[in-house]
């Protein structure tokens, strides 16, 4: 009778300190700042991961690069530093050529064969990941890249000497196959970066345009429109496979809920973003035939040395992408 008793009282102990255990708390970092599209829709999946969770889960935001520097991001969620957090694929294009095929100029141009292009990358994407002991929550594009320069740029050769600001091994081969001077600075740096001359120019989307507030410094936007590169959610595989099903099921529901909100919104604030720059003094330039022809002629040749480096994958990446 007393052994059935306390029996039952350590069951209930137990059933007590489980439900005490069932708050998980993560940290997700961010490089990009509060009034980011892909921050703003970040936001939000914690919210709704709160609320899809009953509470069990709850993120921790950290923006604008205040835990982590972008290039630092995926390694602190690979060691569980952090048990999740937002990446720029093509940060890490010197570690596999499947991180950098979303930002080769003149491949996927528009939202639409981003989206194409996405889904012929993302079962290698989801594959090397989980190699490296992490997932794929969601991925979500920025808006068209163009080309920030106070200069007159009516061909790539006007490009020439420009001190040009690269976020990635991509943007800087770019201005090297443009003979511009590249300069690797993140976005959190940019606006300094512009403020004390240390560059003149950068390629990027509009949305970083606002978000540094380059119009103070730069008063023309080439609207090349080049390529859409991705950022994605990713996270720790240890500290996913930790959560109950339960759990594990409101975290990729609110991931999908983000992906399908995320590419809308880019969408939506790339319209935005545009008249942002030009209400605080942008130009926003519609780029001549000859400068589009040669840095598409820069793409094909990237693209050519891409799928030398991508082998059979790569093929079949590009294939999947081509098929109408
Ligand atoms: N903005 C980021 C990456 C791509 C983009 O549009 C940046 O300039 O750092």
């Amino acid at each position: 009778m007393y052994k059935k008793l306390s029996l039952l009282a350590g069951a209930i102990v137990l059933a007590f300190s489980a439900g005490a255990q069932a708050q998980t708390k993560w940290d997700l970092p961010t490089a990009y700042p509060a009034s980011n599209l892909h921050v703003e829709n970040l936001t939000q999946f914690v919210k709704e991961v709160d609320e899809l969770s009953a509470g069990k889960l709850k993120i921790t935001l950290h923006n604008n690069a205040s835990l982590y520097k972008a290039p630092e991001i995926k390694r602190a969620v690979q060691g569980n530093q952090a048990q999740i957090g937002e990446i720029l694929l093509s940060n890490f294009a010197n570690e596999d050529p499947i991180y950098e095929l979303d930002g080769l100029p003149f491949l996927a141009t528009g939202y639409e064969a981003s989206f194409k292009l996405y889904q012929a990358q993302k079962p290698f994407l989801e594959k090397k990941l989980n190699s490296q002991g992490m997932t794929l929550l969601y991925a979500v594009a920025w808006p068209p890249q163009g080309i920030f320069a106070n200069r007159d740029i009516k061909k790539v050769a006007d490009m020439k000497g420009l001190k040009w600001r690269a976020y990635s091994p991509v943007t800087a081969k770019i201005a090297e196959l443009a003979g511009a001077q590249p300069v690797t600075v993140q976005q959190a740096e940019l606006a300094q970066a512009m403020a004390t001359g240390v560059i003149d120019s950068y390629m990027s989307s509009g949305s970083t345009g606002y978000d540094t507030k380059t119009y103070e410094y730069i008063k023309k936007f080439y609207d090349t429109e080049a390529w859409l590169p991705k950022n994605a959610v990713i996270v720790n595989k240890k500290a996913f496979d930790a959560l109950d099903p339960a759990t594990q099921e409101a975290l990729k529901k609110a991931g999908a809920q983000a992906e399908a909100r995320g590419w809308k919104l880019s969408q939506e604030k790339n319209t935005w973003y545009k008249e942002a720059l030009t209400k605080n003094g942008m130009e926003i330039v519609k780029p001549t035939v000859e400068l589009k022809e040669g840095l598409g002629v820069i793409g094909k040749r990237m693209l050519d040395d891409w799928l030398k480096k991508a082998g059979a994958d790569g093929q079949a990446m590009i294939a999947e992408f081509r098929k109408p």
